[in-house]
């Protein structure tokens, strides 16, 4: 990197390491990845398990790159093929990464908590990311939470945060960048993702139903992308919703279709800004039986 400025005093040398941030569900991961990116690459929801695929979230500044890597939730529940693939996936992304970011609520710790801390490997730093203190009624109550999360390993830092206002994030970005390994970017540095843009359409359609569906359908749905075409500027893109019941489908789709409307306007937007150009999205709802149990469907799926 012959030319850049170099950040914090490191004259001369680049740093970059995969980042991954790791947690119970529902902690924020993906917010604080989109957060520290500094683009919307990875989708959330208030509801846990919304993430479920492993996805690079690639931030290049002067003298370091970080590659963050969001993971599914750990899941002690809800146990599918789908789910077992989504811990695999947790599992995977600790076996080969340079420095873990492991995220909790300031507002409690609990055995899962725990749980997913005794996952990570004893030779790997790591960073706790305290997330959600702008919701915390009673700040004085962080002080003894820090303490108690300190007695737990030897951490490289914890730092608290709120992904959601962005409080502190920046000092937790440099925490994380101390315990990066030296060595080149991995990614060129306008990549803000590994992802393809087909795989970022089906995630941002899957977001909208999860956020605008009851309880049981988000986790009874999946994505695909039938057909994704480039016309001059625009992209038309196909997806389909899958769903494992018919009366699945028709809760989906709403009265007069108004529902999967609102949801195919809603990832058109998202993705209309993430492009930056025009989309056209069309969206079917279909029936797969049994699907998150179904080897041959998630290996179709991607998962
Ligand atoms: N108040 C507050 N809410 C937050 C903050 N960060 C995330 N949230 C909310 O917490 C919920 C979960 O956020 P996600 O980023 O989807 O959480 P996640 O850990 O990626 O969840 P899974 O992928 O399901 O494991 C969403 O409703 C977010 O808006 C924060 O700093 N403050
Ligand atoms: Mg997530």
């Amino acid at each position: 990197m012959v030319g850049r400025p170099v950040t914090g005093g490191d004259a001369g040398v680049h740093r970059c390491g995969l980042v991954a941030l790791v947690g119970r569900p529902s902690v924020g991961k993906s917010t604080l990845l989109n957060r520290m990116v500094g683009a919307k690459v990875s989708i959330t929801s208030r509801r846990p398990q919304t993430t479920r695929y492993r996805i690079h979230g690639i931030l290049t500044e002067p003298g370091r790159q970080f590659v963050f890597v969001d993971t599914p939730g750990f899941q002690t529940r809800h146990r599918s093929r789908l789910n077992a693939r989504m811990n695999k996936a947790v599992r995977e992304a600790l076996g080969d990464v340079d420095v873990v970011v492991w995220v909790v609520d300031g507002a409690r710790l609990v055995q899962a908590d725990r749980d997913v801390l005794a996952l990570i490997p004893a030779r790997v730093p790591v960073v706790v990311a305290v997330n959600k203190v702008d919701a915390l009624g009673d700040k004085a109550a962080l002080l003894p939470r820090l303490a108690g999360i300190a007695a737990l390993r030897d951490f490289a830092a914890i730092v608290p945060v709120s992904a959601e206002k962005g409080t502190q994030v920046d000092a937790l970005k440099d925490e994380i960048g101390k315990a990066l390994p030296e060595g080149p970017p991995l990614y060129p540095e306008d990549d803000v993702t590994d992802r393809d843009e087909r795989f970022l359409a089906a995630e941002f359609v899957r977001e909208k139903v999860f956020r605008q569906l009851g309880d049981e359908i988000p986790y009874a749905t999946s994505v695909g992308i039938d057909r994704f075409e480039h016309e001059g500027r625009l992209r038309r893109i196909f997806a389909s919703v899958y769903v494992e019941k018919p009366s699945q489908r028709a809760i989906l789709l709403g009265v007069g279709g108004a529902r999967m409307k609102a949801i195919a306007s809603g990832a058109r937007r998202d993705l209309e800004q993430l492009f930056g150009g025009p989309v056209h999205l069309e969206v079917w709802v279909r029936v797969r039986k049994g699907w998150p149990d179904d080897e041959g469907a998630l290996d179709r799926m991607g998962y």
